[in-house]
């Protein structure tokens, strides 16, 4: 198969146009096609702080529905789904802003998203395990080990990555560099902790470039394993880029 997977969109949909125009993706029906049947892959965390989280989430919807497709939810989705679901959730960390689109909706807009978000949630795996078991799509990533499971433990790992319940002075959660460890064959491709640049360690590559940071939507070709990047329109928020050692 060939995927084309794209990094944290968070509402910067702008962005995600320009990089799938880049990768080939032409936009003659209203969504991105691929000439050659390539498809387009998502790593969750569609939505929150950029300007235009409901655009993104109807494109990518309508996309899946169309199996042009694939999707799997990250932090912020699973945070978004239990809005719509009416639980208690707290509407800070970028829900704000998408909570603040959907209130300029009218009742029945409100309605077909929250419809549509949560068709596309619920139908959903926590990860994907595609071509064969070579390639791995997870939000946060996967532990070699975890592979194949999809119990309560999996599914934070997946969603908010190998966090050690500890916190960093400025309130946000320590998280383990769990590339280091993973040795793997199958390729892990995901997001979720932005970085300047792809990053690739043994067979896995985080593509979240910060785009709703300022930095860059980026997509990896697969199997070529091919970078593209376009650049964000978003102010830069340097401390929110890890480095790493
Ligand atoms: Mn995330």
């Amino acid at each position: 198969m060939k995927i084309d997977i794209i990094g944290d969109i968070h509402g910067c949909y702008n962005e995600f146009v320009q990089l799938s125009r880049k990768l080939g993706y032409l936009w003659d029906k209203g969504i991105p096609i691929h000439p050659n049947d390539r498809l387009l892959g998502f790593v969750g965390d569609l939505t929150d702080r950029g300007p235009n989280s409901l655009k993104v989430i109807e494109i990518v919807w309508e996309l899946w529905k169309k199996k042009l497709a694939y999707y799997v939810p990250g932090n912020h989705c699973n945070k978004l789904y239990r809005y719509f679901l009416g639980r208690k959730v707290q509407i800070t960390h970028g829900l704000e802003s998408t909570v603040a689109e959907l209130d300029l909706c009218t009742a029945k807009q409100q309605q077909h998203y929250r419809n549509i978000f949560i068709e596309l949630y619920e139908n959903s795996p926590l990860y994907l395990v595609l071509n064969n078991q070579n390639l791995i799509i997870a939000h946060a990533g996967i532990r070699e080990d975890y592979i194949g499971l999809y119990n309560k433990k999996v599914q934070t790992f997946v969603l908010y990555g190998d966090i050690t319940g500890e916190k960093h002075a400025d309130g946000t959660p320590v998280r383990r560099d769990w590339a280091k460890q993973y040795h793997g064959r199958p390729w892990i491709v995901y997001g979720h902790t932005p970085v300047t640049n792809a990053r690739f360690i043994g067979h896995t590559v985080n593509i979240d470039t910060g785009a709703v940071f300022g930095g860059k939507l980026t997509a990896v070709r697969y199997p070529e394993m091919d970078i593209f990047s376009v650049k964000s329109s978003m102010p830069y928020v340097p401390e929110k880029f890890k480095t790493f050692e």
